[in-house]
């Protein structure tokens, strides 16, 4: 008897509930008031960034709807969840380090991109309101990545180095939780890896513009990729861009690189958001970000994962 459990593995949502539900009814999961039941022999999986609406997206309720039906899902056993970096960062602007102060520093920039989610818990300053109360420690709970056998799944980038350190730990733990919030640590640079992915720094004087308009120095590369003495950096950039020039790669950004195996089980990723026109395919038979940026106009994408170790375009599936 098969009894393989087959995954609809899901990346960011960003509270866009609406997409969400859509995406669920077209995976054939039924809504029960409390989450989607799943067809016979299924499970989801989301890759983290439930919450924060983007700037400029409001989708009013959304984070807190998403919240609630992933949780009971994942406590029926029908889902897990992975941590993404905006749920480390709201953890981090809601907790306070020996100083007193926020291990998120509560600045303009800060409270724009959590606002969505703020909006949504009206009582998030409450010590016994239900933000801090339930979903501050279940946030604190979700694992950084998972292996499942068949299949790999992390939030932006499978780095082994990085997630050894990080195995077994949890952000419950008060002093791990201390030690992330600061990038320069060892295990700061590890969850800042495992949840942001490698950035590649450009050379001295080369800038580009990201979405939001912030002039930047480094940028999102294909981590899974093994760099030599002429790779370039237009050729590394994830999402492509035109913005980054044909300049040599820095020989000590080279090693920041953990290449994926050609020969490893699939690994399915987000965060990147990808252009909403991409193509529903991954970026190699065995890597596949799913981030088609639900968050500001794209699909939410899932990948209907039965078995296989090359990933199939044609078990992709979009919300509409
Ligand atoms: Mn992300």
């Amino acid at each position: 008897m098969n009894d393989l459990i087959h995954y609809d593995i899901i990346a960011d949502i960003h509270g866009r509930y609406d997409k969400l539900a859509a995406l669920m009814a077209r995976l054939g999961y039924s809504p029960n008031g409390a989450g989607f039941i799943p067809p016979a022999g299924h499970r989801a999986l989301f890759l983290g960034d439930l919450i924060d609406t983007k700037p400029g997206h409001p989708f009013p309720g959304g984070v807190r709807a998403t919240l609630h039906a992933v949780k009971a899902m994942c406590d029926r056993g029908d889902a897990l969840c992975l941590l993404g970096n905006h749920e480390l960062n709201a953890i981090c602007y809601h907790s306070s380090g020996p100083n007193g102060k926020p291990l998120r520093i509560h600045g303009s920039r800060n409270r724009r991109t959590h606002q969505g989610t703020l909006d949504d818990f009206p009582d998030h300053a409450d010590p016994a309101g239900e933000w801090r109360t339930v979903w501050l420690p279940w946030l604190k709970s979700l694992p950084l990545s998972l292996d499942l056998g068949g299949f790999r799944a992390v939030h932006a980038c499978w780095h082994p180095q990085h997630l050894a350190r990080l195995a077994g730990r949890s952000l419950a733990d008060h002093d791990f939780l201390l030690a992330c919030a600061d990038q320069a640590s060892p295990d700061g640079e590890a969850i800042e890896a495992v949840l942001k992915g490698i950035e590649v720094p450009l050379p001295d004087g080369h800038f580009f513009t990201d979405h939001t308009g912030t002039q930047r120095s480094q940028f999102r590369a294909r981590w899974w990729e093994a760099p030599g003495a002429d790779t370039l950096c237009r050729d590394l950039v994830f999402p492509a861009s035109d913005q980054i020039g044909p300049v040599p790669v820095a020989p000590a950004a080279r090693e920041m690189f953990s290449p994926y195996p050609a020969d490893a089980r699939p690994v399915f990723f987000g965060h990147y958001f990808k252009p909403a026109s991409s193509p529903a395919h991954p970026e190699r038979h065995n890597v596949a970000c799913l981030d088609h940026s639900a968050a500001i106009g794209g699909p939410l994408v899932a990948y209907r994962w039965k078995g296989e170790s090359n990933i199939n375009p044609e078990h992709y599936i979009q919300h509409s």
